[in-house]
């Protein structure tokens, strides 16, 4: 009953016919905009954990390890899409149990080694609950996807109750952010004729991008060791 009525509503087809169901169909449409809600202020107090740690980190390393913070709340379409693909029920307690993207946060930082350092400090925290860890840096997928994920759980408060959300933490470099937009067009694009020349290529700019960003690092580390070396004896070498 349920998950006929959202798909109608969310997918923008007809509307029921009868008073009563048209206003079941508007509580469920309530409850769905208020947990849509609970997400979103999930997302806002995980995008503030990263931006006090780069503000902090900024302020005494003199540099700041992310460079950019995206997030978004999955949209009605694809929540019932992955709910119908996994076999889910799609009931809001069933959406909390199962769903761990609904909030999803992306930490775009300059080098690797920030991607470790920044996590270690987030899950440190002692209101962050890590339920779940995949490191597809360590381990690339076949394609040559890499990034750091997590799925975390924080708790939200509002006016008169405490509310734990789930919420999906990305965590990659800026290469690694510019390959994933462009693989991302690959999704539905499986079939086409030159696929697997695309594919190919893409798994090989995947793997010259993973030896770039170590070679930035270790640039990085060498210029920031000269600095230092200079700001102590004023020689230059
Ligand atoms: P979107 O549009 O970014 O939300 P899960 O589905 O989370 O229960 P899964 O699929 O094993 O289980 O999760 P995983 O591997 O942690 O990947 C989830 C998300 O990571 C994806 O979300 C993508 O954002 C990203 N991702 C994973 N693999 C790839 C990849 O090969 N290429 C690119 N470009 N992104 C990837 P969605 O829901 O697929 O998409």
């Amino acid at each position: 009953m349920m998950e006929n009525e959202l798909q109608k509503y969310f997918l923008g087809q007809e509307l029921p016919q009868n008073a009563e169901a048209i206003g079941e169909l508007f509580q469920n449409a309530k409850k769905f905009s208020d947990l849509l809600m609970m997400y979103q202020c999930a997302i806002r107090e995980v995008r503030t954990k990263f931006e006090i740690l780069n503000d902090d980190l900024s302020l005494h390393n003199n540099r700041n390890p992310i460079e950019m913070i995206k997030s978004r709340v999955k949209r009605p379409p694809s929540i019932l899409e992955k709910m119908k693909r996994r076999g889910w029920e799609l009931s809001i307690p069933s959406i909390l149990e199962n769903l761990n993207d609904v909030a999803g946060v992306r930490v775009i930082c300059s080098f690797v080694d920030d991607i470790y350092n920044v996590a270690e400090m987030f899950t440190r925290q002692d209101d962050v609950t890590v339920l779940e860890v995949k490191d597809y840096i360590k381990n690339p997928k076949p394609n040559g996807y890499r990034s750091y994920h997590m799925i975390v759980e924080i708790p939200v408060f509002f006016a008169h109750r405490k509310q734990n959300v789930k919420v999906e933490v990305q965590l990659r470099t800026i290469a690694m952010d510019f390959w994933a937009s462009l693989e991302h067009g690959m999704k539905y694009k499986k079939d086409m004729p030159n696929a697997e020349e695309l594919i190919s290529e893409l798994k090989d700019c995947a793997d010259i991008i993973a030896a770039t960003d170590l070679r930035m690092q270790s640039l990085n580390e060498r210029i920031h060791t000269e600095n230092t070396e200079y700001e102590k004896t004023g020689i230059s070498n």
